[in-house]
């Protein structure tokens, strides 16, 4: 399997987000990448190859063109004005009955266009946030071309990310612009399955009125997990896209792999009847039983049978690499849904 990866993702580098009201040195940070990178090499996934620059045409498809240019004119506006010592990170966010006016100050223009404190930017990160979409597309080129299978290997992530808003560590929401470049390349429908321990609230915002683009997420109860106001199994679509998202929120603590293997098949079942002509996995290795900040049960072991679960469903696949935060064992859990995918592939 390729591998598509960009050293200029290491240039999104944040100092410190808050966890439970302390300053912590931010969790996602370039050395998720690295283990990663490190793993599939060691273990001869395939061979890693470059992104290409596909523009921003792709990826102004699925967000707004206002908020695209925030995210490139932030840090410049910023540093202009608070030198570099610190992240540029937002401060207030619009109340519920929000108007929809746009700040005219930098300071105001990052809380519009975000939704929590998880996200900043920094010097680089505006460069990492355009190589890691480039990533992803390349990826799904891989696949246009003829490809059973890929790995995008992105940072930061993006599922999080909606058309307008970055939060969760994620900017450009890179599963929704491959899955709008594989509509665009020809592609008739388009499934994404979010492994990620997390609600891809992005993801299902952005695709939520379709029905082109099936949308399943197996994730924390977000009655008591981050994205909190997003995720609920009654969350199904609206309108031409009512019945095309698929949300099952598990319960924390307990979810261990026989619970998540049941909630697995259910999503492949459902996207064994949508019918897709290719399938998106945002794999977040979070799920895995000692993530920093998750509460799920997997081991590492669980990885190769998720992938040779998503094998089994016979799609051209596209992996695209979201969250995961036990450093350590990251590279081996990533490998091993990879590894285990084209193993199977036989
Ligand atoms: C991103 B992805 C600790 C709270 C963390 C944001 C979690 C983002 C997860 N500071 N809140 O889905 O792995
Ligand atoms: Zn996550």
């Amino acid at each position: 399997m390729k591998i598509v990866y960009s050293d200029d993702q290491r240039l999104h580098a944040l100092r410190y987000e808050m966890l439970g009201g302390e300053p912590t040195p931010c969790f996602e940070k370039p050395s998720r990448a690295d283990m990663v990178l490190a793993q599939v090499v060691k273990q001869q996934l395939g061979e890693v190859l470059a992104p290409k620059d596909y523009g921003l045409t792709p990826v102004t498809k699925v967000h707004t063109l206002g908020y695209i240019q925030f995210l490139e004119n932030c840090w410049p506006a910023w540093e202009a004005e608070f030198g570099s010592a610190n992240d540029a990170v937002p401060e207030a966010f619009p109340m519920h009955d929000f108007r929809h006016k746009v700040p005219t100050h930098i300071k105001g223009q990052l809380g519009y266009y975000s939704f929590d404190l998880a996200v900043g930017l920094s010097a680089g990160s505006w460069q990492a946030i355009k190589s890691s979409a480039n990533v992803a597309l390349s990826g799904a080129d891989i696949i246009c071309s003829g490809e059973r299978t890929a790995f995008s290997l992105c940072r930061p992530p993006g599922h999080h990310a909606s058309a307008d808003q970055m939060g969760g560590y994620c900017y450009v929401n890179n599963v929704a612009v491959a899955a709008q470049y594989f509509r665009d390349q020809g592609y008739k429908k388009v499934a994404i399955l979010d492994v990620d321990y997390h609600h891809g609230n992005g993801t299902q915002s952005i695709f939520y009125n379709r029905s082109d683009v099936f949308v399943a997420s197996i994730h924390g109860d977000p009655n008591y997990e981050y994205p909190y106001f997003s995720g609920h199994s009654d969350e199904i679509g609206q309108g031409e896209g009512e019945g095309y998202n698929l949300n099952i929120p598990l319960t924390l603590h307990t979810t261990d792999w026989p619970v998540y293997r049941e909630a697995l098949q259910r999503c492949m079942a459902a996207i064994k009847d949508f019918d897709c002509d290719v399938l998106l996995i945002s794999l977040g290795l979070d799920t895995f039983e000692h993530d920093p900040i998750s509460s799920f049960k997997l081991k590492s072991e669980n990885f190769s049978e998720m992938g040779v679960l998503i094998e089994s469903m016979q799609l051209p696949t596209l992996f695209v690499f979201e969250g995961g935060y036990a450093v350590e064992d990251l590279g081996v859990n990533a490998a091993n849904v990879l590894l285990a995918f084209q193993e199977s592939m036989g």
